[in-house]
């Protein structure tokens, strides 16, 4: 016998989340149910605003149709909506116990903040985030300069999100030695296209990586000069079939595939955290976004003091 539910939930965010020029006060989406006979599978359909190319709406009339066709044993697209697509196949996978349950529990840190917390909170750090690109590129080098010089075994992992303009970039790049360049383990899309990125890596030596780039419509992967890696944010991409489909392309390549959030709550973050283990296993993902949140939806993150959201917080929409 089959049965399947369907909630909205929304989660409070600490106060200052911005995200592409908006302020999120609160993060929204779907947590889906499934059960066979007795056993369960849950899954989080979440799509970001100003990132995802579907609403929540489209993305919770996409799993009532799927569900529906589900109970009814018919057959079951995977050409959702690519947060539907994700969610619903965690929930499948889960069910039919294919989701391995050790996670990748440390990540990339994500840093934000003055220089001074920054240089406590990475001591015994091997490899940390910094977003770039929100303040002067003259400022960003001097600090990422300090930072790589106080602590010697740090290497970083920058995302610029497209923001600089060539000129700016390589104003960046000025103030790095080679040496400190080399422990940049690569700068997510610094330039607003990706040839741009190209020319960048290519006159610095500063290694990039695709991120935004991965979701282009008409985008293959391929080698090229400078790329050291791709950033894949299972929300924004699909299935779990589709995200194997691109980890194995990438590693025919010989590129690093990073495992990152899209602020999913606990209950994403934490099967992404196993995807991550499964998938990706000598990558460190990139998960650090529940510290944004105040609270934790249905799993606890390992460590994570927050409070579980109540489920009567929950709304039942299937
Ligand atoms: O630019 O990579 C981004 C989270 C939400 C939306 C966009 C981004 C992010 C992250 C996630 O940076 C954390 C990470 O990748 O380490
Ligand atoms: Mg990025």
């Amino acid at each position: 016998m089959r049965q399947a539910k369907l909630w909205r939930y929304a989660i409070p965010m600490e106060s200052g989340v911005v995200l592409r020029d908006r302020r999120l006060t609160q993060r929204e989406g779907l947590i889906v149910l499934l059960q066979q006979d007795d056993r369960q599978g849950w899954g989080e359909i979440a799509p970001l605003p100003g990132f995802s190319g579907e609403t929540l709406e489209q993305a919770q009339q996409a799993c009532e149709s799927w569900l529906t066709a589900w109970l009814a044993g018919q057959p079951v697209s995977d050409s959702l909506l690519p947060s539907a697509a994700f969610g619903l196949s965690c929930a499948s996978a889960e069910l039919a116990d294919e989701l391995p349950q050790t996670g990748s529990w440390q990540s990339a840190p994500l840093c934000h903040g003055d220089p001074d917390a920054l240089l406590l909170q990475l001591q015994n750090v091997p490899c940390a985030k910094i977003k770039v690109g929100l303040c002067e590129a003259a400022r960003d080098s001097l600090q990422i300069s300090l930072l790589l010089e106080a602590l010697p075994d740090l290497q970083l992992r920058l995302d610029a999100n497209r923001s600089w303009t060539p000129e700016k970039a390589r104003q960046f790049a000025r103030r790095l030695s080679p040496a400190q360049r080399a422990r940049i383990a690569f700068i997510e899309e610094p330039c607003r296209t990706p040839a741009e990125s190209l020319d960048f890596a290519a006159e610095t030596g500063i290694a990039i990586a695709w991120d935004e780039s991965l979701r282009q419509p008409g985008f293959t992967l391929q080698p090229q000069p400078g790329l050291a890696a791709i950033v894949i944010k299972p929300t924004l991409t699909g299935s779990l079939a589709r995200i194997q489909r691109l980890i194995d392309a990438a590693q025919r390549l010989g590129l690093q595939t990073v495992i990152s959030s899209a602020l999913e709550s606990s209950l994403g973050l934490t099967q992404l955290a196993r995807l991550a283990h499964w998938l990706t296993p000598q990558s460190l993902p990139g998960l650090d976004t529940l510290t944004l949140m105040r609270q934790q939806l249905l799993r606890r993150w390992p460590g994570c003091e927050l409070p579980l959201q109540e489920q009567t917080e929950w709304t039942r929409v299937f």
